[in-house]
């Protein structure tokens, strides 16, 4: 049946076989996908099969001429979308999702960086569909062209067979898959990229109805979760810092891969490195973003909830309750604002703000920006410190302000004259630049502390720095292995190069008595800390982040993917490693156990930001006066 089938359909079936090779080539040569055994590479082989028989297979309800017609306007579409996901991969290291389709004012900005990905090897990728036409040209249709519906019967069934196997071979090398899997990487890895879509899409219209269908009840159980999990702070730290102004400084794409490394023997970070000496230093501290990049570093901060796992919160949720540092403070006095010469739309910035309470967005608009003092994605970091400082002074205080930077951003460039060391020598021109951007930024800094003091404003704020997001990805490994002298970069030392600065600055104190802090942590941890060292209760707060000074708080982060570290373990798409020895643990129990809680907290705040259950939580707050 099947040969009878191949034959008299063969125009469908080479489309079939053409699109199945072309997606395994892109797979092969334009995708990271981590193969751990030969059962992977088997489903990693077969798994674009079943998408192609069932798409395609919808024309064996048309006629020949319709379907050959139709097939090519598929093969079409299906190559953009795939050359869509290699141009996002090569930036990203990541999947397109469909909430991201949707932020394309964020587009036009990202001109420069698109023109370096288009490459024009994307255009071979047509020439699969240039042969389909050439046969479908040539081809004499025959009189008699109605499928038999005895045949689309056994062809659908070859297509759920397909399907099937494709999905239970999945299954066993990845249980509940479809069901509690966080990282898209396996998804694609184990269904294939359009079934993720396919997957992509279904979820979308769930978490769409989500809001409308929940109610204060599912507060509760996380609210239980949360409570449990909650640690006190240290009697010692709590107020230490009260009253003070903050200054928050967000450092784009900063990793602390960069901190205390030299290159031809000049330091990447000199100012970072002794500003850590003379802080709270966080050096074992992860990024917990996913696509939303900046955004869901703010995120993070603002609320101690983890951003979503598709897609950037900020465009997805801007009308969402939110409890934010930024309100909690302005009840206690505080004004907030936020500086970054950028469009106020960027990530949807002014909206979102509205939400968070901030009282002013310093943006582009507030700065003087030519040719002259401008770079790659905007002013340079240098003019936006010095003009911030200015803007700064006229705030009421205390002040809450956070500063973002963009001069280190993606593709890295820099006039000149202002790269203050040499650019490094791989086969990564993007990672040559990287080590530039970072010290112009480092210089940058430099300058804006030493106006803040000359201010006067420094010695009764403190300051926190922050890296909001890997700056390199995985598509510079060998670059990245060369500067670390590494022969390779592993699946652990990936997750390790998620650990970006954090640090925390108090004038008078930390400068007597700096600390560097080896506990694992993240940016879900940084509100608790703060409100805590500025003296404000969180008892109440819903929050999945803890007090780092907190004595009874564990060694624990979990990344947007479900990957986790813990005090003994990193785990990576579920595999549990043991973090000195950096050898696989089979079956542990105790890792099993913080699985389960990196899992809980992600679906737990997943379900807050869908069902906008703060609003629920707010409405308790009115009520009780709280
Ligand atoms: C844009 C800046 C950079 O305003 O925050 O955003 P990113 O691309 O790093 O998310
Ligand atoms: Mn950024």
């Amino acid at each position: 049946m099947l040969k009878n089938l191949i034959s008299k359909y063969h125009f469908l079936f080479l489309a079939v076989v053409l699109m199945w090779i072309k997606t395994y080539i892109v797979y092969q040569t334009s995708f990271e996908i981590k193969i751990e055994n030969i059962m992977q590479s088997f489903i990693l082989f077969i798994n674009p099969l079943s998408f192609f028989l069932l798409v395609f297979g919808f024309g064996l309800f048309m006629k020949q001429k319709a379907r050959n017609i139709y097939i090519i306007a598929v093969s079409t579409v299906v190559t953009i979308l795939l050359i869509s996901n290699m141009i996002f991969y090569n930036f990203y290291n990541d999947f397109l999702t469909i909430p991201l389709l949707f932020q394309s004012s964020n587009m036009g900005d990202l001109d420069s960086s698109v023109q370096e990905l288009v490459k024009p090897i994307y255009y071979l990728l047509f020439i699969d569909i240039l042969l389909l036409i050439w046969i479908a040209m040539k081809h004499k249709f025959q009189k008699v062209d109605i499928v038999p519906s005895r045949e689309r019967r056994a062809y659908f069934l070859l297509v759920t067979v397909v399907f099937v196997i494709n999905l239970g071979l999945a299954e066993i090398q990845r249980p509940m898959l479809l069901t509690r899997s966080f990282d898209r990487e396996v998804l694609v890895k184990n269904i294939g990229i359009f079934n993720f879509h396919i997957y992509d899409a279904i979820i979308q219209s769930s978490t769409s109805a989500q809001r409308v269908l929940a109610d204060s009840d599912e507060l509760v159980e996380i609210q239980n979760y949360i409570k449990a999990n909650k640690t006190k702070p240290d009697e010692e730290m709590f107020g230490i810092a009260k009253d003070r102004n903050v200054i928050f400084v967000s450092l784009e794409s900063t990793q602390s891969f960069v901190v205390n490394e030299t290159l031809n023997g000049k330091e990447l970070t000199p100012y970072l490195n002794d500003f850590i000496d003379e802080s709270y230093y966080f050096e074992n501290f992860y990024h917990q973003t996913e696509q939303g990049k900046t955004s869901d570093s703010e995120f993070l901060v603002a609320n101690s909830l983890y951003p979503l796992g598709r897609g950037a919160v900020f465009f997805t949720h801007s009308e969402n309750e939110y409890n934010s540092m930024q309100e909690i403070l302005k009840s206690k006095n505080y004004y907030t604002a936020t500086f970054h010469a950028n469009d106020a739309s960027f990530w949807n910035r002014d909206i979102i703000y509205d939400a968070f309470e901030v009282d002013h967005f310093y943006d582009l608009k507030s700065y003087k920006v030519d040719q002259e003092n401008s770079v790659g994605w905007g002013l340079k970091d240098k003019e936006f410190f010095e003009q911030s400082v200015d803007l700064i002074k006229t705030l009421p205080q205390p002040f809450y302000s956070y500063f973002i930077t963009l001069t280190n951003h993606f593709p890295f460039e820099l006039e000149e004259k202002d790269k203050l060391i040499e650019e490094f020598d791989s086969t990564s021109d993007i990672f040559n630049r990287y080590v530039t951007t970072i010290r112009y930024q480092d210089e940058a800094l430099k300058r804006f502390i030493e106006k803040l003091k000359e201010s006067g404003l420094y010695d009764n704020s403190i300051i926190v720095l922050m890296g909001d997001h890997y700056g390199i990805s995985q598509n510079h490994n060998e670059a990245m292995a060369k500067f670390l002298g590494k022969d390779e970069i592993t699946p652990y030392d990936n997750v390790q190069l998620q650990r970006v600065p954090f640090l925390i600055h108090i004038p008078g104190i930390t400068d007597e008595n700096p600390k560097l802090i080896s506990d694992v942590s993240g940016q879900i941890d940084i509100k608790p800390t703060l409100l805590h060292l500025l003296g404000i209760d969180t008892t109440k707060l819903i929050q999945f982040g803890n007090d780092l000074f907190s004595p009874d708080r564990k060694s624990f982060a979990v990344l947007r993917n479900g990957s986790f570290i813990t005090e003994e373990y990193i785990s990576i798409s579920d595999v549990c490693y043991n973090r000195q020895t950096q050898e696989v643990i089979e079956a542990d129990n105790a890792c099993d156990v913080y699985q389960d809680k990196a899992h809980s907290e992600l679906s737990f705040s997943d379900k807050i930001i869908y069902g906008d259950l703060l609003r629920f939580y707010n409405e308790e707050k009115v009520s009780t006066g709280n």
